[in-house]
């Protein structure tokens, strides 16, 4: 077996909730760990994503780490969602307080990821031009990472200044005086739409498609509030599938319930505000006319916040409540009621070119300073992509997953041995509270080499019977959803070329079932080669 200082048990890739959590359980455990982290600080998506208005849309409480009992009790959440910068702090504060930065090397991109099936080690080459080797390899690269700036014909010639909302500048840019265009009206845009407003002389916002945003209903978290929360910390994160009580999913179908029913569990959720619409009923995203019911209640409060009727039909959604993910705003829809913004529908006609000035819709242009492309992310796949990963007999994972992404369990693909994905597709991910989810993965993964270390095991590779149950599973259980029926990140509908998966695994509990059970049956649907193999 290979040593020497470039040789690592462990190779984790990113630095964030998921890189750094792997680090400590696996270091926990003796093994040698090195993180890379393209970034220049730790943080990922937190880390990148710095956007006026940015915050996380799960409430700060249950968007935290669990694994550390200390850790939960001595930090201190300011308001009921948390802003980028707070939650650039804690995980500062978690790095630190775990030591953990010795063994993450910034600004270096993994390049390459390539398994030596002679040794049964990967062999990664990163961006500073250094070779490393590793038994395991972890890619905690994150869902929403990758960021997306369509190729709009002409954007080489605009002369203004440009901005991803997932890339955005340490400084923030002033944009005071400025005539500032956002292009799309997902969660970033959704979150910035109002920051930008208040800055900038004027603000031009390019919708292609309206999306369904509830008030956050955000405040300063009380501190006796805050106390009550950790006093029963372990039982409230359980709830709401993970993400705290305030997402208590209702148990009934609305065929199941009175008008009156249906209205009082909605007029509920839209008081305390946040994500609770989608665990308003258990059918929402199955029967098409329950869906019907709750966006219609969230449409008739869209037009309740914007003055001008006609663009407050322009703001309103007709797709399935839920299909694309929802938002949750602070003032999102009465910004349009300012006299300094506007609207431009770019889904009837699409952004036709970017000139030296401004953008063209419909052959008029609008005139602009600064353009902020709120234009989403490579999905669930972006950043896996990004690295060169080859396997058995040398394919290369981009190619495996040509026609959309094949995993077991979101954990592990065939031909890909010891190389884990934390929160991969084929697993709950983005449709659960990430932070959950990460621990979740983490925690088997320290596991699962903790029973390879107790059997004698070199690697572990899922079986080719259990990969494609697992993906008809995944896909079954998707189909008969209504995801299905709109355009979205979580289809890749978004990038041009990218294959039609629904990437994410519907149904949380399930979820949590089906792995305890692999590992109670001796991690079922896994093979593990004999340390004896190698030579
Ligand atoms: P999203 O949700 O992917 O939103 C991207 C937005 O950009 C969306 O409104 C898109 O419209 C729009 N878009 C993308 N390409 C174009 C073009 N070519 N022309 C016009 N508009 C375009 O990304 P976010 O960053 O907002 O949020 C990602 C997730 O982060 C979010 O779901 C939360 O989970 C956190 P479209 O809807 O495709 O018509």
């Amino acid at each position: 077996m290979t040593s020497g200082t470039n040789d690592y048990d462990v190779i984790v890739v990113g630095a964030g909730f998921a890189g750094l959590y792997a680090l400590h359980e696996l270091r926990s455990q003796g093994r040698r760990v090195r993180v890379f982290e393209a970034g220049d600080g730790i943080g990922g998506t937190w880390f990148w994503n710095r956007y006026p208005g940015a915050r996380c849309d799960v409430e700060s409480m249950y968007y935290s780490y669990s694994f550390d009992p200390a850790l939960e009790q001595e930090w201190r959440w300011t308001e009921r969602y948390a802003t980028q910068p707070e939650i650039l702090r804690y995980i500062e504060h978690v790095a630190d307080r775990y030591d953990l930065r010795r063994d993450v090397q910034l600004e270096t991109r993994v390049e390459s990821a390539r398994l030596d099936e002679a040794t049964g080690r990967w062999h990664v080459h990163t961006s500073d031009g250094r070779d490393w080797t590793a038994r395991f390899v972890i890619m905690a690269t994150g869902c929403l990472s990758s960021s997306n700036v369509p190729d709009f014909e002409g954007l080489a010639d605009f002369r203004g200044e440009q901005y991803h909302t997932g890339r955005w500048p340490k400084r923030s840019p002033d944009l005071a005086g400025k005539r500032v265009g956002v292009i799309g009206t997902g969660s970033s845009g959704i979150q910035s739409i109002p920051e930008l407003a208040k800055q900038a002389a004027h603000l031009t916002v390019f919708q292609r498609t309206p999306n369904y945003s509830v008030p956050a209903n955000n405040a300063p978290l009380a501190p006796e509030a805050q106390a009550a929360v950790k006093a029963d910390y372990a039982r409230l994160r359980a709830m709401g599938n993970g993400f705290g009580p305030v997402l208590e999913p209702n148990p009934y179908k609305v065929s199941e319930s009175t008008p009156e029913q249906v209205r009082a569990v909605l007029d509920e959720r839209w008081a305390v505000g946040g994500l609770g619409f989608l665990s308003a009923f258990t059918d929402l995203l199955v029967a098409p006319d329950s869906n019907r019911l709750v966006a219609d209640y969230v449409r008739d409060r869209i037009r309740e916040r914007v003055d001008d009727p006609e663009l407050a039909e322009q703001l309103c959604p007709d797709t399935v409540y839920g299909c694309k993910r929802p938002c949750i705003d602070t003032d999102y829809y009465e910004t349009y009621n300012r006299p300094n913004v506007s609207l431009v529908d770019v889904g009837r006609h699409p952004i036709e070119r970017f000139t030296k000035t401004g953008i063209v819709v419909d052959g008029r242009e609008h005139p602009l300073d600064v353009v902020v492309f709120a234009t989403g992310f490579d999905a669930m796949t972006g950043s896996i992509f990004k690295v060169d990963i080859r396997g058995r007999g040398g394919e290369l994972l981009r190619e495996k997953w040509e026609a959309g992404p094949r995993t077991y369990l979101g954990l592990q693909t065939v031909g890909f041995p010891n190389l884990f994905f934390v929160t991969g597709p084929g697993s709950p991910s983005v449709l659960s509270n990430m932070i959950n989810s990460i621990e979740q993965h983490v925690e088997w993964i320290a596991d699962c080499l903790q029973a390879m270390d107790e059997r004698g095991a070199a690697a572990i590779e899922p079986e080719r019977g259990a990969e494609d149950a697992w993906v008809e599973h995944a896909n079954a259980l998707a189909a008969h959803t209504l995801y299905w029926s709109c355009s979205s990140w979580y289809l890749g509908d978004n990038i041009p070329g990218k294959p039609r998966v629904f990437m994410p695994y519907v149904g949380i509990p399930l979820y949590r079932q089906k792995l305890a059970e692999v590992v109670a049956k001796g991690y079922e649907g896994f093979a593990f080669e004999p340390l004896s193999g190698r030579g």
